[in-house]
């Protein structure tokens, strides 16, 4: 809660709001074309943005609208765009008779390898027996880094060699995991969005080949997005919805200046669950990404 008010919402497009509604204290009205400019500065998207004026409209009177009740109006708007329906991942896991499986995916330097170092220990206080696979297998360093992550999270790791088919690799692991009677599969993957085809290709190849041992296999893809390039997250979302099942997201260095805005368009345009949120570099630094909280934290705040 103290994290959000302090790290995430001074930067991020509730700041601009916020500014906006302090600077506008003397005045009782504002009208909409003020309102369409703020929404789109902050990053919310054209269409969130439209959808949001059009609710308003009841509410307009020669273009102008009342500060409070456009207040109000706007916390109800972005609360119904931020409630989508999310089912705990740990929830899932628990409910999964097989290992669960969870592919994580996004293009490179967004954080899936810190990512799923972090999650691995989550999920292992939470109770859980993980293992990991190191299916990143384009350079060599991927793999020493997600090794390093294993060891600190007490977790095992499955790998081959630099270059070794991905699937493989996940094929191993999920092998290892049955063997082993673990619960949870983290199979890390490579991020080469500037070749689409390849990588489409390659988690396809990976989703049919580890079908062969668990049947419904990936039970979950996790999109990892970096806060801090806001509209460009958007982008690379539309991009992975396109050829694979992304199930959930998890948005990284909201430590950092975090563009909020597309938080919302995102929430609003694909309708997928954000499930955490990394908040450091350190092995704890995963949180749970509260809607709700998100939400009412700014606006208890103006
Ligand atoms: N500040 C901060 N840095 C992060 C976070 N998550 C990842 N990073 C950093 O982002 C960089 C890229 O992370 P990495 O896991 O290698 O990304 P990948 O290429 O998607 O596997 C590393 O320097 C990480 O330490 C976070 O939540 N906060
Ligand atoms: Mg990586």
């Amino acid at each position: 809660m103290f994290f959000f008010k302090k790290k995430i919402l001074e930067r991020s497009i509730f700041s601009k709001i916020k500014k906006f509604f302090f600077e506008k204290k003397e005045k009782n009205y504002i009208d909409l074309d003020n309102i369409e400019k703020i929404l789109l500065s902050a990053d919310i998207g054209t269409k969130t943005t439209i959808n949001i004026i059009k609710n308003l409209e009841n509410n307009v009177n020669n273009n102008k609208i009342e500060i409070k009740i456009f207040k109000k109006l706007l916390y109800k708007e972005i609360n119904k765009l931020l409630i989508c329906n999310k089912t705990s991942l740990l929830e899932k896991i628990k409910n999964c008779k097989n290992p669960y499986v969870i592919m994580i995916v996004g293009v490179n330097g967004v954080g899936k390898t810190t990512t799923i170092g972090k999650l691995a220990f989550l999920l292992k206080n939470n109770g859980f027996n993980p293992i990991i696979s190191a299916s990143d297998t384009f350079r060599e360093a991927a793999i020493d880094q997600l090794e390093i992550w294993a060891n600190r999270a007490k977790v095992p790791l499955i790998k081959q060699h630099i270059n070794s088919d991905p699937s493989s690799v996940a094929y191993d692991t999920l092998q290892s995991a049955i063997t082993k009677k673990k619960d949870v599969v983290l199979i890390d993957t490579a991020g080469r969005l500037h070749n689409k085809i390849n990588l489409m290709e390659e988690l396809s190849k990976m989703s049919r080949v580890i079908k062969k041992l668990i049947y419904n296999a990936p039970n979950e893809t996790i999109l990892i997005l970096d806060s801090t390039t806001g509209q460009n997250s958007f982008d690379q979302t539309k991009k992975f919805i396109s050829f694979s099942n992304i199930s959930s997201i998890i948005l990284t260095k909201m430590d950092g200046t975090a563009k909020g805005g597309f938080i919302i368009n995102i929430m609003d345009s694909f309708k997928i669950p954000i499930q955490y949120i990394g908040v450091g570099e350190k092995i704890e630094d995963l949180k749970e990404f509260d809607n709700k909280k998100f939400i009412n934290s700014f606006f208890n705040n103006i």
